[in-house]
């Protein structure tokens, strides 16, 4: 691993404090990822990006700052990274999955806040995170309470684009929404100094959809009988698609996806025959949060698809690319982005459309529905969503759990009763 103590002195991090998250990082790499078998080659990529994770990425961003680009933290699966693209800004994924952010967050919020709120804030605040001192803009949006007042606590500290997400989803709410991405495009010409032109958005939208269309095509392979990589492998590429170089990213998950076809044509599986196939869904994984992937899939069962912000939510939708002018761009930026379902939308049937669907489509035998602590939205709407499955005949197991471990002993033991009657 290189030496990157300079970068993140110069970043004015708490360098010793991030000594200390840094430390359990290869242990946790070896037991979730490389512990595990027949693992594709092509995971060698992810994997050196994650080990490297505070220093890679960083380093690139760090030179592109170096030469007067702006990099904008987001925190939404609704925020359309095209537009700040086209602008030559970075988008950089800012969501905190880690525990070791937790405390320093609850000397800001009430403890019975989301964990990755908490994160959020310990992250900016305790000085840890190079991503979180990079970001020149952060890009909040109004979806759950506890974020939207989060944001406000962070803004005392660094300036903040807050976009009014509407929580329903009539053709005008369709119309504030594209209202909104004009004002972030406007936002990101006057902070980057640069025109975006219809060209620039036209390049950018094909970018972000050929990323779209690498995961969907990833996503596809594990719909197979075989399956040719571990739920865990994919949460990982699913959490690094949000701060890696788009097109660099792309290449690499299709990369992969080659010597996945492979193994589908060979009839390699990472699995048993006979391995249950389970679905997630709920709230999103943000790294390094690989909790629930690794319980399951140490207890017996296979994680075949994500119906996540870190999963299908992320990918499914592409942007209409037949627009001609950038108002026509922008509305179909954002009619893209109203189709995915978040539980902060009421009503959200949509939501349970997509997972009936996406339980077919994938052929999975039980659905884990799970949600972190303290956030209401996927918890209330996980009463009709189990309602909704069990009409389908699909059995659900509902988990509220958190970045701690002092959960997991007991939560292997349900996971592993529930996988053996399915
Ligand atoms: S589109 S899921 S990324 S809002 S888990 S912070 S909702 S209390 S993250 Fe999300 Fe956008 Fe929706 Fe996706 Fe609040 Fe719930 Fe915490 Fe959450």
């Amino acid at each position: 691993m290189a030496d990157y103590r300079k970068m993140w002195e110069d970043l004015g991090m708490d360098v010793e404090n991030h000594d200390l998250l840094c430390s359990v990082l290869p242990g946790a790499i070896g037991d979730v990822f490389l512990s595990q078998e027949n693992r594709p080659e092509a995971m060698d990529y992810f994997d050196m990006v994650l080990a490297d994770v505070h220093g890679l990425r960083p380093a690139e961003l760090v030179e592109f700052k170096k030469n007067g680009g702006k990099v904008f933290g987001t925190f939404c699966t609704y925020v359309p990274d095209e537009i700040i693209f086209a602008g030559n800004g970075i988008a950089t994924g800012l969501c905190a999955g880690s525990q070791f952010w937790v405390p320093g967050g609850e000397r800001y919020l009430p403890a019975n806040t989301c964990p990755l709120i908490k994160a959020m804030l310990g992250a900016r605040f305790d000085r840890t995170c190079p991503f979180y001192r990079l970001a020149d803009i952060y890009i909040g949006e109004n979806t759950c309470d506890g974020k939207k007042k989060a944001y406000e606590i962070l803004g005392t500290d660094v300036q903040m684009h807050i976009m009014d997400l509407p929580q329903m989803k009539r053709p005008k709410d369709i119309e504030k929404w594209a209202d909104e991405c004009h004002d972030l495009l406007e936002m990101v010409e006057k902070e980057t100094g640069n025109k975006i032109t219809p060209e620039k958005l036209a390049e950018n939208i094909k970018k972000i959809n050929a990323k779209r269309a690498a995961l969907k095509r990833l996503y596809d392979l594990r719909k197979n009988k075989n399956v040719p990589i571990s739920g865990t492998d994919t949460l990982l590429i699913s959490q690094i698609a949000y701060y890696d170089d788009p097109e660099r990213f792309t290449t690499m998950v299709n990369k992969l996806c080659d010597e996945l076809e492979k193994r589908v044509a060979d009839g390699v599986s990472v699995f048993p025959a006979g391995t249950k196939r389970i679905m997630i869904s709920g709230t999103p994984m943000a790294i390094p949060n690989w909790k629930m992937h690794n319980l399951i899939e140490t207890s017996g069962a296979a994680v075949v698809c994500e119906e996540t912000c870190t999963g299908t939510r992320y990918f499914e939708n592409f942007v209409d690319e037949s627009g001609e002018n950038l108002d026509e761009m922008v509305s179909n930026i954002a009619d893209r982005y109203m189709k995915i379902n978040c539980a902060c939308f009421t009503p959200n049937s949509g939501r349970f459309d997509d997972i009936i669907r996406l339980a077919k489509e994938y052929d999975v035998d039980a659905v884990i529905d799970v949600n972190l602590k303290f956030c209401q939205t996927y918890d209330i709407e996980g009463y009709l969503l189990e309602d909704k499955l069990k009409e389908a005949g699909i059995p659900v197991l509902g988990i509220e759990t958190d970045y701690t471990d002092s959960d997991a002993q007991q939560l292997k033991t349900r996971i592993e009763a529930f996988i053996e009657v399915l």
